[in-house]
């Protein structure tokens, strides 16, 4: 069953969800190649052209479009020039007919791809002027976390979602919902955790190229694109198109959820995926392209504003360790032994690096203070930690997965951060914490994200996602990349003092 689980999941991972071959509903979508000959159209293009969108293929689209537009639409072409981003033009003119329309162009292969979608002449065209607000309360935000809920709280009240999520990944591509703004009526999400299998790899790679996705309607019979294979004879590349119908196994988990209408915004870190907006509507929801380009806007202004604060947040953890490197610097250099000011200066170290426990060996002698092992168990883990070969800083949260010996004291300390300070192999000063029982709530059980449907080897994502607790022992709060890093910088202080130390020894038998 192990076996048939993971050939499960890669499969899912494989799905070639680019060029699906339809579009949805709300919008028309066509191709052509640089000199202007159709080579693709949606099949509901009857309705923009009135005519059989099959008879378009191999005409040129100078023939349809307005002069106007076509002056318009080449301009952008030429502004793409070797790009592989999407021009969007407004309230267009496309036909001469005076009907307004939006359009989306961008390349796919050697051909260009047009999407039309009618022009909404309502209150929110001008996605600037609402855009800009929403980034001015959002710049006033205190923390992290009340960046995040700020976020959701203004997504929603542009978009009109019943849900609106700020959804985290974490290191193994699992995530957590970590803000949320709802509508009254519907449940919270905030808080739990989906399995890495939920957004496969391949959607997770497109994310980071188009940065929003919206599924308007779940029950969308959803429109081909005629013909399936090009002039190459390979199908069309939707991967930059904003029509794109989507997987069947991710409508099926929509379904499953309940949930009619989703959009996801992608929010980049440095070229890497770090999150998504996430949003759910419990009825159709079809958003013009102006609104959805704001949200795209916003989503990419968001992002900024949250790697500043998480900067300022280390700045201010650097600075921190600055004041306990002064700190100790200044208590050896008035004399005190290390011995002596052992107390003081791991108080001090504790407003950095919050800890339960600390043992070591300082000038000869072994002191422990808290919640720690024993002499006995330490020297036993001293060694442990020289195989490990820990020249530098070592930490975990959960010793006593890869330390066995340790299993009988991690009631007491559970997770450590150990501090080499001398070239002498046994000399580490390390810091315990103590087991905290961790939940993990999660939206429904993660071993069961996939289930073998009736027809055999064919996925369909879970159909329950109810809370389902995961209970882990054995592991303490997990050390934090500032917190490491500030005992990196720890360490070369300790180092420092220790050589002082042993040079003044030298000096006084001299
Ligand atoms: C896509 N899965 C997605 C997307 C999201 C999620 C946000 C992007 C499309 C969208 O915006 O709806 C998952 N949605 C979530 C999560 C939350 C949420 C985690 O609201 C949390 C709050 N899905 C499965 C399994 C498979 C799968 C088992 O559960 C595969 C076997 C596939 N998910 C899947 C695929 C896509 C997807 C293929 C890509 C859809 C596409 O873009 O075509």
């Amino acid at each position: 069953a192990e076996g048939m689980h993971r050939v499960d999941l890669s499969t899912c991972d494989l799905e070639p969800i680019h060029i699906i071959g339809r579009i949805q509903s709300f919008g028309w979508l066509l191709s052509f190649s640089s000199d202007w000959i159709i080579n693709h159209v949606s099949l509901n293009c009857e309705t923009l052209f009135g005519r059989d969108p099959r008879d378009l293929i191999g005409h040129s689209a100078t023939e349809f479009l307005a002069a106007e537009a076509l002056h318009d639409i080449r301009t952008r072409l030429q502004i793409l020039g070797s790009a592989t981003t999407v021009e969007r033009i407004f309230a267009i003119d496309l036909l001469g007919d005076g009907r307004l329309f939006d359009l989306a162009v961008h390349p796919s292969g050697r051909s260009f791809v047009l999407e039309v979608e009618p022009h909404e002449n309502g209150r929110r065209r001008d996605f600037v002027s609402y855009v800009r607000p929403m980034i001015e309360r959002l710049r006033q935000s205190a923390s992290v976390e009340q960046l995040c809920a700020s976020a959701a709280r203004h997504l929603r009240g542009l978009t009109g979602f019943d849900r609106v999520m700020i959804y985290r990944f974490e290191g193994d591509g699992a995530g957590e919902v970590i803000a949320e703004s709802i509508n009254g009526m519907v449940d919270s999400f905030k808080g739990l955790h989906f399995p890495a299998s939920d957004i496969p790899a391949q959607a997770r790679r497109l994310y980071t190229r188009n940065l929003l996705r919206i599924i308007s309607d779940v029950d969308d019979p959803t429109v081909p694109i005629h013909p399936t294979a090009g002039p190459n004879g390979d199908p069309l590349d939707l991967s930059m198109s904003g029509l794109r119908a989507v997987s069947p196994i991710h409508i099926e988990y929509l379904r499953n959820m309940g949930v009619k209408a989703s959009m996801s915004v992608s929010i980049m870190r440095r070229g890497k995926l770090w999150g998504l907006m996430a949003c759910h509507h419990y009825a159709p929801l079809v958003l013009s392209y102006s609104v959805r380009t704001a949200c795209e806007l916003f989503g990419e202004f968001f992002a900024y504003l949250l790697e500043q604060k998480e900067t300022d947040f280390t700045l201010e953890k650097r600075a921190q360790s600055l004041r306990l490197h002064d700190e100790i610097m200044a208590r050896v250099a008035g004399g005190g032994s290390l011995l002596e000011a052992f107390d003081d200066f791991t108080e001090s170290i504790r407003h950095v690096i919050p800890f339960d426990g600390v043992a070591g060996w300082v000038d000869g002698r072994f002191l422990a203070h808290g919640a720690t092992p024993d002499q006995r168990d330490f020297e036993k883990l001293a060694r442990f930690l020289n195989t490990a070969g820990a020249s530098t800083v070592w930490s975990t949260d959960n010793i006593g997965a890869v330390f066995a010996p340790a299993r009988e004291w991690v009631d007491r300390a559970a997770g450590l951060l150990a501090l080499p300070v001398s070239r002498s192999p046994r000399d580490y000063i390390v810091l315990f914490r103590s087991e905290a029982l961790r939940e993990v709530n999660w939206a429904g059980n993660p071993e069961k994200a996939v289930e073998l449907g009736p027809l055999g080897a064919r996925l369909t994502p879970r159909k329950s996602f109810e809370l389902w607790k995961e209970e882990r022992s054995g592991f303490s709060l997990p050390w934090t990349d500032e917190e490491i890093s500030a005992a990196e910088s720890l360490r070369i202080t300790l180092l420092e003092v220790v050589l002082r130390l042993s040079d003044a020894a030298h000096a006084e038998r001299e």
